[in-house]
């Protein structure tokens, strides 16, 4: 792993997980001070610099990390396992989604559907490209589609990550299409 590319987990880990690490305050909606995660971040013995951190934002390969309009605050997009309302809209989904995951999982997945587990949300894929490499993650992946209208008829709502992740509270099973077998 790069240089750039641990700063980049390691600044996942504090601003969707362990704030508390560096001493770190999140505010509601996940935001945080860029100079004081400069200076926290330092403090814990990980030197950034401003121009680092801006090029781990703009470089992140999932644009995981989002600036604030005037520069000054970041959140990390979604992935969340702190308590944080993003407050990100409520959208209309295209009329299929994708869920990347391994077969392991797919009799539980079966039974209780698709849960967030430790983070706020089920993760959901625009492509079933993207999807497969979410399931790759872990293993060899089975790939679920999820038919969004009976969702929206049911009163799901469905919401948006800056960085195009589709995110849902939970998929009943009933929602889901399995791949034949
Ligand atoms: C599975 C990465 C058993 C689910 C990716 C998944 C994504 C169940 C795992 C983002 C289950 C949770 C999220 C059930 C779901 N029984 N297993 N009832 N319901 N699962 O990592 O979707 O690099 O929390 O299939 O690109 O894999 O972090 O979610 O395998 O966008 O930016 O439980 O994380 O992005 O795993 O990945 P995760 P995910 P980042």
């Amino acid at each position: 792993m790069t240089n750039s590319e641990q700063k980049s987990k390691l600044l996942a880990r504090w601003l969707r997980h362990r704030p508390d690490a560096i001493g770190l305050e999140l505010d509601r909606s996940g935001w945080t001070d860029v100079s004081d995660l400069l200076v926290k971040s330092a403090g814990a013995g990980i030197s950034i610099t401003r121009d680092e951190l801006l090029q781990l934002v703009a470089g992140n390969d999932k644009q995981r990390f989002s600036l604030s309009e005037d520069g000054t605050r970041i959140r990390a997009a979604q992935g969340h396992s702190v308590d944080v309302d993003l407050k990100m809209t409520v959208r209309t989904p295209p009329p299929v989604l994708y869920h990347g995951t391994v077969e392991k999982f797919i009799a539980s997945i079966r039974r209780q559907g698709l849960l967030p587990g430790t983070r706020r949300d089920v993760h959901l894929s625009a492509t079933k490209q993207t999807a497969e490499e979410v399931g790759a993650r872990r293993g060899s992946p089975v790939v679920l589609i999820v038919e969004t209208f009976p969702l929206l008829r049911d009163g799901y709502q469905f919401r948006r990550s800056d960085n195009g992740v589709w995110l849902i509270p939970n998929v009943p099973p009933k929602y889901l299409r399995f791949p034949n077998k």
